[in-house]
């Protein structure tokens, strides 16, 4: 089943928005793999952004990512790396659809709450990143009242 690293950033974890996060993907059908707080440093963040370092943003971008813990979180299901960044929104929340996480709960680019992998391969690739010690496979009950 196709996966996705999902990541409530600092803001997200310090605004309370973990739940309304952790709610939205379970109530689409997302099954939950792994899940953790953590707190990494600059040169973890800057591996996760690699492809933006030169960006005029990348200093701030780190800054606010190490500021405070944030929550690391795989999500499987069919289409869940498309479909979970139709959930998180726009990168820019202005430009973001009320229904989606960043067009509710945020405001500015710089502090939008969460980040969602923009390709399966960026996915896998995020995974091996934040959770080097594996993904552990569960069974689900539901499964088939979700998938035909
Ligand atoms: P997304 O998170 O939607 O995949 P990216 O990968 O382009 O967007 O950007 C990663 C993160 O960098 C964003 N979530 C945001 O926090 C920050 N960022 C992107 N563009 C800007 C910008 N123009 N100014 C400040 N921060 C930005």
């Amino acid at each position: 089943m196709e996966r996705t690293y999902i990541m409530v950033k600092p803001d997200g974890v310090q605004r309370g928005l973990v739940g309304e996060i952790i709610k939205r993907f379970e109530a689409k059908g997302f099954k939950l793999v792994a899940l953790k707080l953590t707190a990494p440093g600059k040169a973890h963040l800057e591996k996760h952004y690699a492809d933006l370092k030169e960006k005029k943003f990348f200093p701030g971008l780190i800054q606010y990512m190490t500021s405070g813990p944030v929550v690391a979180m795989v999500w499987a299901g069919k289409g869940v790396v498309k479909s979970g960044r139709v959930l998180l929104g726009e990168t820019n929340p202005l430009a973001s659809l009320p229904g989606t996480i960043r067009g509710d709960f945020a405001i500015d680019i710089g502090r939008n709450i969460c980040h969602g992998s923009d390709s399966v391969e960026s996915a896998e690739h995020e995974i091996a990143l934040w959770f080097p010690e594996g993904v552990q496979a569960f069974d689900r009950a539901v499964d088939a009242w979700i998938y035909e």
